[in-house]
C-alpha cells in the first residue's frame, strides 16, 4: 500500500473514533446497537465495502438499518457482488476492524488483511460501493460516516440510493453487476412488468373473490409503506390500502415482527377489519407475514406467518413443474427435472414441515440466520426458503432459468400444448417478480397476491392449508448464553452435558411434543421453542425446559 493511501486513511480514520468499552459484533444482521454508538463501525464498514469491491472487481453494497429495532437504534450491513449477504470469510475481519483501538492499528489490520487476500490498491478497476438507507433519523448522519469509510480508499466511489427498503439495495447491487440498470424504477419495473404477466396466466374462469379485492398493509411506520404507497398506483389489478405510512413511530407497535411475536392486530387495526386480508411489513420490508382480525376478539389475529406463504408459493410452483412435466417421463433427455426443495429453521411450526413433507417435497432444516437458509436454497434449481418470522424467498438456478428460457422459446414455436407453455412463462415471471438477492416483503406480497388470485383463495382458504400447532417462545438470562453449543440445525444441545437428555424426558411427557434451546445471535438470551398439540402443553412444555437452562447455566426467565 503506497503512503499517500496509508495517510488518508490514518486521517480519515482519527475523525471517527470508537465508541470506549463496547465490543461490537458483525451478526446474523450486520453491525447493531444504539445509533449514538455506531460512526466509527459505520465508516469502518464504508472501507470494508470499498476493500470487498476491490477484492472481487465488482460492486458491492452499504445497507443502514436496524430492521424491526427500537427507532433510536441503526445498523450497517454489506451487500456482496450476488446481492446476498457479505461473505461468512470476511465477517471476522468486520469484527476485528469495528474493534481496532485507534487508527494506525485499524492501517495495520488493513495492510494484513489485504496482503493476505492479495488486494491490490493500484492499477484494477476502482472499488464502487452503492449506499442506501432506512427512514430512521440517525440515517443521514451514519450515511455520510461510510461515504467517508468508503473514500478514504482512494479512488473508490459510493453512490447513494437514497431511502431504500433493504431488499431494494440488494436488488440494485445484484442488478450493476449482471450489467442492468440499479435504479429504483428499473427496481419497480421489473416488479410490476412481471406481476402483470403473471396476472395475465391467470386461468379463465376462476372464481373472483368479491370480498377480496383490497389488501390492507401496515407498513410499520417505515421505508417499506412510503415505498408500497407508491408504488401500488403501478399495479393494477390490485387494490392496496397502506396505513402506518411514517406518520407514527416506527416499530412501535406495528410491523412484521410484532404482529408475529405478539399475534396482535398492529396500530391502526381493529375490529372494522375484521375478515379483511391484511399485511405486515418489518421496519426495512424484508419480512412479510399476513394476517386478519378476528371478528369480535378486540385486538386477536388469525396469523399467516413465513411457514405458511412459503407452502403457498411451494405449491404453486409444484404444479407449474408437473404441468410442464406432463408426459415427459418416458422421452429422454428432454425434459429437465427440476430439483426443488424448501429450507426452513427449526422454528418452523411442526405441521408446516409435515405438509411440506406430505407434497413430496424435500426439506431441509439449517440453523437461524438467512444466510444459513440462503445459501442451502442455491443447491437446488428452486429452492425455496423462509424462517417463520417472515423473511424468505424463491431462487432459480441459472441452470434451471436457461433451459426454462429456450423450452419456452421452443414451446412458443410449436404447436405443443399452451398449458406448459403457459407453466413455463409463469415460472420465468416467477424469477423476475421474486427478489433472488435477499427476502422481499414488496416483492414476496405480489407473488402472494397474484398466487391467491390464481386459485381464487381467501385468506382463510389459504389459511386452511394446515393448522399450526400450539407453540411457544421464551428467552432465558443466563450468565454465558455462548455455554450452549447446538448441532443438528440447532435441534440438539450438545452442551452443556446433560442438558438434552433432561429436555428428552420433558418432551417424552407431550403428545407431539417438541422443543429445543439456542443462544440468540442478536440479544443476550437462550431461547426456548416449544411445540405441543394444544397450548396448554404447548406452555408447560417451554416453561420446564426454561426452567432447566436457568438449573444448568444461572439466572431467571423473562
Ligand atoms: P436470534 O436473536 O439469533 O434468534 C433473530 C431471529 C432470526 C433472524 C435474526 C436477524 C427469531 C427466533 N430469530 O435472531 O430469525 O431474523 O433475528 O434479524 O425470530
Ligand atoms: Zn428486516
Amino acid at each position: 500500500m503506497k503512503e499517500n493511501q496509508q495517510s488518508v486513511l490514518v486521517e480519515s480514520a482519527a475523525r471517527f473514533p470508537p465508541p470506549k468499552g463496547v465490543k461490537l459484533s458483525y451478526g446474523t444482521a450486520g453491525f447493531r446497537a444504539d445509533a449514538s454508538l455506531l460512526e466509527s463501525t459505520v465508516f469502518r464498514v464504508g472501507i470494508l465495502a470499498a476493500l470487498r469491491s476491490l477484492k472481487t472487481g465488482s460492486v458491492t453494497g452499504v445497507m443502514i438499518t436496524a430492521s424491526h429495532n427500537q427507532v433510536s437504534d441503526n445498523g450497517v450491513k454489506v451487500a456482496d457482488p450476488s446481492g446476498g449477504m457479505l461473505t461468512q470469510d470476511w465477517e471476522p475481519f468486520a469484527d476485528a476492524i469495528a474493534n481496532a483501538p485507534d487508527p494506525s492499528s485499524l492501517l495495520q489490520l488493513i495492510i494484513e488483511f489485504a496482503k493476505k487476500e492479495d488486494i491490490s490498491f493500484e492499477g484494477g478497476r476502482p472499488a464502487e460501493v452503492l449506499l442506501g438507507r432506512d427512514t430512521r433519523p440517525s440515517g443521514e448522519a451514519l450515511l455520510d460516516a461510510a461515504k467517508q469509510g468508503i473514500s478514504s480508499i482512494v479512488g473508490a466511489i459510493g453512490t447513494d440510493m437514497g431511502v431504500v427498503t433493504t431488499p431494494q439495495l440488494h436488488w440494485m447491487v445484484r442488478a450493476r453487476n449482471r450489467g442492468m440498470e440499479a435504479s429504483e424504477s428499473s427496481y419497480f419495473h421489473q416488479l410490476s412488468s412481471s406481476f402483470r404477466c403473471l396476472m395475465d396466466l391467470k386461468p379463465e374462469g376462476i372464481r373472483k373473490n368479491v370480498d377480496d379485492n383490497t389488501l390492507v398493509v401496515d407498513g410499520a411506520d417505515g421505508v417499506g409503506g412510503k415505498k408500497l404507497d407508491h408504488f401500488k398506483k403501478m399495479l393494477t389489478g390490485l387494490c392496496i390500502e397502506v396505513r402506518n405510512r411514517g406518520d407514527g413511530m416506527l416499530n412501535e407497535g406495528v410491523g412484521a415482527d410484532y404482529v408475529q411475536k405478539e399475534k396482535v392486530s398492529p396500530r391502526g387495526f381493529g375490529p372494522a377489519d375484521a375478515g379483511l386480508r391484511c399485511a405486515s411489513l418489518d421496519g426495512d420490508a424484508d419480512r412479510l407475514v399476513y394476517f386478519s382480525v378476528k371478528l369480535n376478539e378486540n385486538d386477536k389475529i388469525e396469523l399467516v406467518d413465513g411457514d405458511k406463504i412459503l407452502s403457498l408459493f411451494a405449491l404453486f410452483i409444484k404444479e407449474q413443474l408437473s404441468i410442464l412435466n406432463e408426459g415427459e417421463s418416458k422421452k429422454e433427455n428432454d425434459s429437465y427435472r427440476a430439483h426443488l426443495g424448501v429450507v426452513q429453521t427449526a422454528y418452523a411450526n411442526g405441521a408446516s414441515t409435515d405438509y411440506l413433507k406430505e407434497m413430496g417435497l424435500e426439506v431441509v432444516l439449517t440453523p437461524t440466520g438467512v444466510k444459513y437458509l440462503h445459501e442451502k436454497a442455491t443447491e437446488f434449481d428452486i429452492g425455496i426458503y423462509f424462517e417463520a418470522n417472515g423473511h424468505g424467498t424463491i431462487l432459480f438456478s441459472e441452470a434451471f432459468r436457461c433451459w426454462l428460457e429456450s423450452t419456452h422459446k421452443t414451446l412458443l414455436s410449436t404447436s405443443e400444448g399452451s398449458a406448459k407453455q403457459k407453466a413455463a412463462s409463469r415460472l420465468l415471471a416467477v424469477s423476475q417478480l421474486i427478489n433472488q438477492a435477499v427476502g422481499d416483503a414488496l416483492s414476496g406480497l405480489l407473488l402472494v397476491e397474484v398466487i391467491l388470485q390464481y386459485m381464487g383463495w381467501s385468506i382463510c382458504r389459504w389459511n386452511e392449508l394446515y393448522h399450526d400447532l400450539p407453540s411457544r417462545q421464551l428467552k432465558v438470562k443466563v450468565v454465558d448464553r455462548t455455554a450452549v453449543v447446538t448441532a443438528n440445525a440447532e435441534t440438539v444441545a450438545v452442551r452443556p452435558i446433560g442438558i438434552q437428555e433432561a429436555i428428552n424426558a420433558e418432551i417424552a411427557k407431550y403428545t407431539r411434543g417438541r422443543c429445543f434451546i439456542r443462544p440468540s445471535g442478536t440479544e443476550d438470551v437462550v431461547r426456548v421453542y416449544a411445540e405441543a398439540t394444544t397450548q396448554d402443553a404447548a406452555d408447560a412444555l417451554a416453561s420446564s425446559v426454561a426452567e432447566l437452562v436457568d438449573q444448568y447455566l444461572g439466572s431467571g426467565t423473562t
